[in-house]
C-alpha cells in the first residue's frame, strides 16, 4: 500500500509544471490555479511585507554569499529576485563558516518609508538588522541587537514602540521571547521576557507578532523543520501575554495521515500579509520529497490563501493543508519574463542567481579577464574545504534539469581540476571535471563524495579543448558526462539524488549546481575559462 501511494505521488510529481509556475485565471469562477512552490529550490524561511500594491519577500541563505535574496511581486504568486540585503563582507562575514552556518531566518518589514531586514548570523554576529529606502539597492551596515535566540522579528506598534521577538530561552523556559528595542540603535529598552512556549511541539521558533483588530497575534512554528513541522497561532490583548492558543492549532501542517502521501512535507516557518484588496496570504516553507522520503532541493517557498474564522482565528487554504496545484481567488496575475536558459557571461556583473561559497577571495573569479567568459582562478582550496574555493553556483530549482557548461582548461598536474558540481555541502557533492591523469593524459573524471566515502567513478581520456560538461538530473538520479558538438550526451557515471538530500547530508540548505576550479592543496597554474553555462528545465 505504502508503495502504491509512493508510486502515485511520484507520478503526480513528475507531472509538475517546470519553469514558470502553471497559472490560469478563470473569468467565470474568478479562481486562479497556480503551482506551489512559488519560489522553487533552496529558498527557506520566507518573510513578506507589503508597500502599497508591491510585495517584498526575503529568505535565509546560510553560508552562501551574497546573503538574504530579496524578491518582488505584484500578485503574491509571481516573484522576481531584485537583489540581496547582504552584499558586503562587513555585513556578512562568512569566512570559514561551517555548512548550514551563517544566515538563518530573516524577517522583512516596512515602516515609515524604510525597509528593515532582521536576521541572525549564527557564525558570529548574532542578531542584527539592516535598513534601506530601496530594497533592490544597497542596505545599511548591521545594527546589532543583544537578544539571543534565532529567528528574530520586528513589530512596529502604533504607539511608536518597537518589539523584538526571537526564540530565546529565558530562565530555563523554551519558546518565544520579547523585548522592546530602540530602533535607531538596536539597544534593548526592556529585559527579555518569555511570552509563549507553543503547543508542546519541539523547537518553538520563527515567531512573528502582528496587531490585528485589537489583538496581538503571535504566529510561530513547532515540531522542527522536518516531517513533524507545523504552524501554530496564539493571541493576547497585551504583547507580553498571557497568550491564548488558537483552538484550531496547528493551522497548517502536513505531519498527519491526510497528507502522508502529499509530495509537499515539512510545512512551517510562516509569515502573513494583508493584500491591497483585503485578502490575506501566508508564505511558508516546505519541501518536496523526491527519492522515497528524501529531499534534495532544500526547503522552498510556498504561498497559500488565509481567511479569518468568525471567532477570530486564521484558517489556511480552508483545510490547513496545501497542494502543488492551488485553486484560489488571487490578485490579478502579473508574471515576469522568464530568465534565459543560458548565461553567456557577457556582462561584467554576475546574474543575480549566482552565489559564492562564503566570502569569495576577489582574485579567484573574473568576468573581465577574458571578455565573454567566466574566469575561475583555482587556489589550493577545494570544494571539500570549510573555506572559499574558486566557485560560483546557482540553486537546483527543478527535479528534471540539464546543466551544461563549455570549459576551456588544461591541468598541469593530477591535482589540478576544473568542472561542474552538484553540491549539497562540502561533504556531499558529485562532480564532472577536467583534470590530468597520473600518467599525464588530459582526462574527464566523475567523482562522488558521500560523507567519508569518496570515489572516482569514471575516468576518460579527451583530446578536445574546450569540452562541454553536463549533468542531467531527475527525481532519483544525477547523470554526469560530456556532450559532443552535435549535442549528444554521453553519460560517464550516475548516482542517486538521495545521497545529496537533507536526510543524508544534514543541514538546512539545498543542492547547488556549481562551476569551480581547484588545485586541491596547491594553486592552479592557469585559469579555467567557462564560455557559457546552461540550466534547462526538462
Ligand atoms: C530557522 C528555523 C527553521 O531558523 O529552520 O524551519 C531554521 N524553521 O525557524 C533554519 O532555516
Amino acid at each position: 500500500m505504502g508503495f502504491i501511494i509512493f508510486a502515485m505521488a511520484l507520478l503526480f510529481a513528475c507531472k509538475q509544471p517546470a519553469t514558470t509556475p502553471e497559472q490560469t485565471q478563470d473569468d467565470t469562477t474568478n479562481l486562479t490555479t497556480y503551482s506551489n512552490p512559488v519560489i522553487p529550490g533552496f529558498y527557506p524561511d520566507p518573510s513578506v511585507c507589503r508597500v502599497g500594491e508591491d510585495y517584498y519577500l526575503v529568505t535565509s541563505s546560510f553560508e552562501y554569499f551574497p546573503g538574504v535574496p530579496v524578491f518582488h511581486s505584484k500578485d503574491m504568486i509571481n516573484w522576481e529576485q531584485i537583489g540581496y540585503c547582504l552584499t558586503r563582507d562587513s555585513q556578512l562575514p562568512l569566512q570559514k563558516t561551517r555548512a548550514s552556518g551563517g544566515i538563518y531566518a530573516p524577517t522583512i518589514r516596512h515602516h515609515k518609508g524604510k525597509f528593515y531586514m532582521v536576521t541572525t548570523n549564527v557564525s558570529g554576529m548574532g542578531n542584527f538588522y539592516v535598513t534601506t529606502d530601496n530594497p533592490a539597492g544597497e542596505w545599511s551596515e548591521p545594527i546589532k541587537v543583544e537578544q539571543g535566540g534565532i529567528d528574530p522579528s520586528l513589530f512596529f506598534d502604533d504607539d511608536g514602540k518597537v518589539y523584538f521577538t526571537s526564540n530565546a530561552g529565558v530562565d530555563g523556559k523554551e519558546g518565544i521571547a520579547l523585548s522592546e528595542i530602540d530602533i535607531e540603535t538596536g539597544k534593548l529598552l526592556t529585559p527579555t521576557k518569555h511570552i509563549w512556549g507553543g503547543t508542546g511541539g519541539r523547537y518553538p521558533e520563527g515567531p512573528h507578532l502582528y496587531k490585528i483588530k485589537d489583538w496581538f497575534y503571535l504566529l510561530i512554528s513547532e515540531g522542527g523543520t522536518e516531517y513533524g513541522h507545523m504552524i501554530t497561532l496564539a493571541r493576547s490583548k497585551n504583547p507580553y501575554g498571557p497568550y491564548e492558543s488558537c483552538p484550531h492549532n496547528p493551522i497548517l501542517t502536513h505531519r498527519n495521515h491526510v497528507t502522508q502521501s502529499n509530495i509537499i512535507q515539512g510545512t512551517g516557518h510562516a509569515d502573513i500579509v494583508e493584500a491591497h484588496d483585503g485578502s490575506w496570504w501566508m508564505v511558508f516553507l516546505g519541501f518536496r520529497k523526491a527519492n522515497f522520503d528524501a529531499h534534495h532541493l532544500g526547503r522552498e517557498t510556498f504561498v497559500a490563501p488565509a481567511t479569518w474564522t468568525s471567532d477570530g482565528w486564521l484558517q489556511i487554504n480552508k483545510t490547513g493543508t496545501v497542494d502543488t496545484l492551488m485553486k484560489a481567488k488571487t490578485l490579478p496575475l502579473q508574471p515576469f519574463a522568464a530568465l534565459p536558459d543560458t548565461d553567456q557571461f557577457d556582462n561584467e556583473k554576475l546574474a543575480l542567481y549566482w552565489n559564492f561559497l562564503r566570502n569569495p577571495y576577489p582574485e579567484t573569479w573574473s568576468l573581465t579577464a577574458k571578455k565573454g567568459w567566466l574566469c575561475l582562478n583555482g587556489t589550493s582550496v577545494g570544494i571539500d574545504s570549510i573555506d572559499s574555493p574558486a566557485f560560483i553556483g546557482r540553486r537546483q530549482q527543478h527535479f528534471n534539469f540539464e546543466a551544461s557548461c563549455l570549459l576551456d582548461f588544461t591541468a598541469k598536474s593530477a591535482n589540478e581540476e576544473a568542472g561542474m558540481t552538484v553540491l549539497m555541502n562540502n561533504n556531499h557533492h558529485y562532480e564532472v571535471a577536467l583534470t590530468k591523469s597520473p600518467t599525464g593524459e588530459r582526462t574527464v573524471i566523475v567523482r562522488f563524495t558521500i560523507g567519508s566515502i569518496k570515489t572516482v567513478a569514471a575516468r576518460v581520456k579527451v583530446d578536445s579543448n574546450p569540452v562541454t560538461l553536463s549533468i542531467v538530473g531527475d527525481m532519483m538520479m544525477y547523470h554526469l558526462g560530456i556532450t559532443d558538438s552535435n549535442g549528444k550526451f554521453t553519460e560517464l557515471a550516475k548516482a542517486e539524488t538521495r545521497y545529496l538530500s537533507s536526510e543524508v547530508a544534514g543541514g538546512f540548505t539545498g543542492v547547488y549546481i556549481g562551476l569551480y576550479a581547484t588545485g586541491n592543496g596547491a594553486k592552479v597554474s592557469q585559469p579555467a575559462y567557462f564560455d557559457w553555462f546552461r540550466y534547462k528545465v526538462k
